[in-house]
């Protein structure tokens, strides 16, 4: 394994696919590669990309791709399936769609599904973007659609976070879930070529006004992203956002707090692992189901006495 660190961090795309795909597996050996990489991280920006299926998220990031290339920057993407039924096929549709890019060794684009039972969506993502990190890549994109939880999550986590709606009628703007609007850093009204885009931006701009005053004022950028319209003033928006958080200091606060994120999830992680462990060890827990069976017991105090015993 700790070939495959030293690999990733030459730049070895081979590596890194493998490395991610670990992650994926819930292989305990990629903590070997985590911890090995984890100083040579934190030098990325981390772009999020949220919005409903179909929004335009990957249309736009493929634009985009283009022009950080122009400028000679290196790019990760990771496209985020969270395998509903809303998104059929867009693991083919990203393919598809950022496939000019695929030959370019400077761009490395994976998608991921999001199985996996503890911690789900948001630990995997993080490990594998983290791995990306390592790969030192300029910029990262993280794309994920935006049911339940999600968009949340990886606000948590990007640097700079994009939702991207459309003029559709699905979309207005008061039907956005709670909290879901306080994340964005850009609003992006894609698809500006359908009717209602200008009622969208009108909507986002008044429930802007209304909002808190805070000290960084989200911009509404109009794309067609399928014309590659309006991607320069996206890219524009994204780079006035970083240079705020670099010249405020708000860049420091967001990797502390990540820190800290990493830290007790980590934790959380190891103590339910632990724990199990240290319990079917010890136990015979069909035992114990029976007991509960005959009623005999309750699975409050069973569970109660076989942590007080095993665990703490
Ligand atoms: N009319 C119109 N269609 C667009 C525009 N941008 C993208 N599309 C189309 O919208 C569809 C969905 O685009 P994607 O980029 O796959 O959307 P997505 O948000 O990544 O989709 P999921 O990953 O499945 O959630 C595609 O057929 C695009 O060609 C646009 O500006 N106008
Ligand atoms: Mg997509």
């Amino acid at each position: 394994m700790q070939d495959i660190a030293a690999k990733i961090l030459e730049g070895d795309r081979r590596a890194l696919a493998r490395a991610i795909t670990l992650v994926e597996d819930e292989d305990p050996a990629r903590y070997d590669i985590l911890k090995k990489i984890y100083r040579h991280t934190n030098h990325s920006h981390i772009i999020g990309f949220t919005g409903s299926p179909g929004s335009g998220k990957s249309t736009l990031v493929d634009s985009l791709i283009t022009l950080a290339r122009n400028e000679g920057l290196s790019v990760g993407v990771l496209a985020v399936d969270p395998s509903s039924p809303f998104s059929g096929g867009a693991l083919l549709g990203d393919r598809i769609r950022m496939q000019e890019h695929t030959l370019d060794d400077k761009v490395f684009i994976r998608s991921m599904g999001t199985r996996g039972t503890l911690g789900g969506l948001s630990k995997a993502t993080r490990e594998a973007a983290k791995i990306m990190e390592g790969f030192k890549k300029d910029i990262i994109i993280l794309e994920t659609v935006g049911v339940g939880q999600s968009e949340v999550d990886i606000a948590k986590y990007a640097d700079t976070t994009l939702l991207v709606l459309t003029p559709a009628s699905g979309d207005s703007v008061q039907t956005i879930k709670a909290g879901v609007m306080e994340i964005a850093d850009v609003f992006v009204v894609n698809k500006a070529d359908l009717p209602g885009t200008e009622k969208t931006c009108l909507e986002l701009e008044s429930m802007l006004e209304l909002g808190e005053e805070g000290p960084w004022r989200p911009p509404v950028v109009k794309t067609m992203g399928d014309r590659g319209e309006g991607i320069d003033l996206l890219q524009q928006a994204i780079y006035s956002h970083k240079k705020h958080l670099y010249e405020t200091g708000r860049i420091r606060e967001i990797r502390r707090e990540r820190i800290q994120r990493e830290l007790e999830e980590q934790l959380e992680y190891l103590i339910y692992l632990r724990s199990w462990e240290a319990i079917n060890n010890n136990t015979d827990l069909d035992k114990e189901i029976k007991s509960i069976e005959k009623e005999e017991c309750d699975p409050y105090t069973t569970a109660q006495k076989l942590v007080e015993k095993y665990v703490f």
